[in-house]
């Protein structure tokens, strides 16, 4: 019935009444019901009974990740079934413009951690943009079920449906679904065009990637931030820096590494030419930072009561064996034999895997072990019973690290890995990807970016020098680093640096006008600070020019050989 009421002729006449056709009079249950994408996808149900709408209007939506705006919106909910399994249901949402903004796009969003979605925090990215906007619950319960309450059928048991919907497969029915429902919601006929874009950072940056390594004609455009792939050694690496500490027995204050960060910053800001608070250039700082002046220097912090519970007032001076675990941090993972398993995060970064927990009975500061690293090894690899996260490293060492990725890989590489480097079909369909990564990332280490874009260039263009495969690359990905900033958000610790907001916009105007961006704008006045790989800031003239630099040394600090392993590591 849906397909009849929208075949093309009768479409193009309702393009035309849709332009004119008000919010509300689409925003309702049967309205959407005709307009379900029943047909789109083989062995899934949609159950019409499900469909729900409602009106939001005046809602003001407020981010870093896109402009503000006030604006009114349908929401639509509906649910749907993979046929053949018992008790599957997967909800989606969908948020409607006002048809007289409209402009022909959808628009796909992610989660974050273990969440598949980020609620109402990415989707109006959607509608400020002129499109339909999309999120899933995976199938996982409701919209706030992370896939991390979901993922064990029983204690022991994976639920492998769960972990193929969070892998990629839930957002690749999200799209297609949306797709096919916007052309019917606003009666866009079939020999028109509707522009699809996805945007997400972290797990949301994993899930756009996701879909252009498998899914080429999926999205004409994708924002992926700081993406958490090659997820067996990002998941386990959260793990090194404990390991770390057990190793070198030595469990620092909060304070103490606060006071190193800080001093980092400090030390290294000027090394890109200019003192601004901004370290635009970690590279120059590994190389450069005089630890002579960190080591002995005093800290001091009042008594907090945050994350992680209370932290009484510590102060001291910086001890060497605080220096020692942060250069052993710095460094990353090593076997046993010397070979390098992983890489780590930047110096200026915030050192969130080296959290320790006060213990008030001995007056000491002790392990905590990293729930992002340990619920991954509980859960899914080395499954402790009934545990959430592993609760000690006794007998962990940083072999055992490098088996548990190697282990990783093997058991949910094609699900979650999400590292495969050919991106051949996707650029010949015309797609582009604009990938921003945070260069004092505390949680994703910015080289894993790097990584992988310079994995995809020595796939595809094999035959030319890494200077000519970047310029290959330009043509439909683009990756660009972000000075100073930290996990997919703005760093309170260098406040100056800058911030792309308008990373959808500057994506659509690619894929719509051709215009690629060379470099990326930022919302604070400091305009041309983030330059494209693999092309480096630098401020000459006293900090008055800048220019984005080819430098051999800076591109060989990102680049790793993890010889630990027999196989490629893309
Ligand atoms: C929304 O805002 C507009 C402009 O401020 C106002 O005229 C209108 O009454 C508001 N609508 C609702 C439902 O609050
Ligand atoms: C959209 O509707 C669904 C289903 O009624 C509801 O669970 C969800 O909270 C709504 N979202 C917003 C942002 O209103
Ligand atoms: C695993 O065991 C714990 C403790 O017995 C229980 O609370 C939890 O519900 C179990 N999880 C599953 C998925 O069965
Ligand atoms: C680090 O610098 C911040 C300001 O950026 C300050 O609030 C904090 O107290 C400093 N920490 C230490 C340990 O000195
Ligand atoms: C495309 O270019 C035209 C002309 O410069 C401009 O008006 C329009 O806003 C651009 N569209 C996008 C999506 O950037
Ligand atoms: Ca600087």
């Amino acid at each position: 019935m849906h397909s009849s009421l929208w075949a093309p002729a009768a479409a193009i006449v309702a393009a035309t009444v849709a332009s004119a056709t008000s919010l509300s009079s689409i925003c309702t249950d049967s309205y959407a019901k005709q307009a379900l994408p029943l047909d789109a996808i083989d062995g899934v149900t949609i159950d019409a009974s499900s469909v729900s709408t409602s009106l939001v209007t005046n809602y003001t939506a407020s981010s870093i990740f896109f402009p503000t705006d006030t604006f009114n919106y349908c929401n639509l909910t509906f649910a749907y079934s993979h046929d053949g399994i018992d008790g599957d249901l997967v909800h989606v949402q969908y948020w409607l413009p006002e048809p007289s903004k409209f402009k022909n796009r959808y628009v796909s969003t992610g989660g974050g951690g273990w969440a598949i979605n980020s609620g109402s925090q990415s989707i109006p990215t959607a509608i400020i943009a002129g499109g339909v906007g999309g999120l899933t619950d995976g199938g996982f319960g409701n919209f706030n079920t992370q896939f991390s309450s979901a993922a064990l059928l029983a204690n022991g048991t994976i639920n492998w449906q769960a972990t193929y919907m969070f892998g990629y497969q839930a957002q690749n029915e999200l799209a297609i679904f949306g797709k096919q429902l916007t052309r019917n919601l606003y009666g866009v006929s079939s020999k028109q065009k509707i522009y699809s874009y996805y945007q997400g950072c972290s797990e949301g940056g994993r899930e756009g990637w996701s879909q252009v390594q498998r899914f080429p004609e999926q999205f004409d455009g994708v924002v992926a931030g700081a993406p958490a792939f090659r997820w067996a050694q990002q998941q386990t690496n959260h793990l090194s820096g404990n390991v770390m500490q057990k190793t070198l027995g030595y469990y620092p204050s909060n304070c103490e590494l606060e006071k190193i960060m800080n001093m980092t910053i400090e030390s290294c800001d000027p090394l890109d030419g200019k003192t601004d608070g901004v370290v635009a250039r970690s590279d120059l700082c590994l190389a450069k930072l005089d630890w002579k002046k960190i080591e002995g220097s005093s800290y001091k912090c009042a008594a907090s009561s945050g994350y992680g519970g209370t932290t009484p007032a510590a102060s001291g001076t910086v001890s060497a064996k605080a220096v020692e675990l942060v250069k052993t941090y710095w460094k990353g993972l090593y076997d046993s034999d010397g070979n390098r398993v992983y890489f780590s995060y930047q110096p200026g970064a915030s050192f969130d895997d080296l959290d320790t927990e006060y213990n008030s009975a001995t007056g000491e500061y002790e392990l905590d072990i990293s729930g992002l690293g340990g619920i991954w090894i509980a859960q899914f690899i080395d499954y402790i019973k009934d545990a959430q996260n592993i609760d000690s490293l006794d007998g962990v060492t940083y072999d055992t690290l490098k088996e548990w990725m190697i282990f990783s890989q093997k058991k949910y590489g094609d699900i979650l890995q999400t590292t495969y480097p050919d991106l051949t079909d996707f650029q010949a369909a015309g797609g582009k990807v604009l990938h921003v990564h945070g260069e004092q990332d505390f949680s994703i280490p910015t080289a894993s970016s790097v990584r992988y874009w310079d994995s995809v260039r020595s796939v595809m263009f094999p035959k030319k020098s890494y200077r000519e495969g970047a310029a290959a690359l330009d043509d439909f990905y683009r990756l660009f680093l972000i000075p100073g900033v930290g996990h997919c958000a703005v760093n309170s610790y260098e406040p100056n640096a800058p911030w792309p907001q308008f990373t959808l916009q500057t994506v659509i105007s690619w894929v719509e006008n051709g215009t690629a961006p060379a470099t990326l704008s930022g919302s604070t006045e400091i305009e041309a600070e983030m330059c494209r790989w693999p092309l480096r800031p630098l401020w000459t003239n006293s900090g008055k020019k800048f220019q984005c630099v080819y430098d051999q040394d800076s591109v060989n600090s990102f680049t790793y050989d993890l010889d630990a392993y027999k196989l490629p590591v893309y």
